[in-house]
């Protein structure tokens, strides 16, 4: 396997060398609390940008790693912050590290009913160990970025996607955000 050299650019964000994909309203139907804030904004928008993955990886998968940069638009559906849909890996044992380049944000992570959140502002490191779920939210008003790293064989499990026990709101009038239970 070749080295593969990309770029950050940590002032702006964009990325260089990596392979992208996007993530519009359309694609995280189902996953707002809100659904009639959510019908509003889909009829608005349907292709409204909510988040990208720049990926860097090899083809070949077995003992290599893979790297990511994702990049959360700020925003709403009714009160609730923008989000990443939040998965498990297919390969339980997987474990993975996030390094927070850009904006706030946070980072829920859930094992069975142990819900954690983590603040994420640039600098933060934090080590997600196998089988929690993780779900990243930006609770600004700019773009959230951060650095991800995992084994490159791991999967990706998305039934995880729609069972978070906490979901992320903007507090009414205010700066700030609260955390309400799911269900
Ligand atoms: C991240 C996430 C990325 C997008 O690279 O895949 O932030 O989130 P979803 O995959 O939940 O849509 C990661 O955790 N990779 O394992
Ligand atoms: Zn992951």
């Amino acid at each position: 396997v070749e080295p593969l050299i990309g770029t950050l650019d940590f002032d702006s964000g964009k990325t260089d060398g990596l392979k992208r994909e996007q993530k519009t309203l359309r694609e995280l139907s189902g996953l707002f609390a809100d659904e009639a804030a959510f019908a509003l904004e889909l009829a608005k928008d349907p292709s409204r940008l909510v988040y990208e993955v720049f990926t860097l990886q090899p083809d070949e998968n077995a003992a290599h790693l893979a790297c990511h940069v994702t990049i959360i638009q700020p925003g709403t559906v009714g009160k609730e912050f923008f989000f990443t849909k939040g998965h498990l890996h297919q390969i339980q044992e997987t474990a993975e590290i996030y390094l927070c380049i850009k904006g706030t944000g946070l980072l829920l992570l859930q094992r069975e009913s142990d819900v954690r959140t983590v603040k994420m502002q640039p600098g933060t490191i934090v080590y997600i160990p196998p089988r929690w779920a993780h779900r990243t939210i930006n609770i600004g008003d700019t773009p959230l970025v951060f650095f991800s790293v995992h084994r490159a064989d791991a999967g990706y499990d998305y039934r995880a996607s729609t069972q978070f026990l906490k979901r992320i709101l903007k507090k009414h009038n205010n700066e700030g955000y609260e955390i309400h239970n799911s269900f």
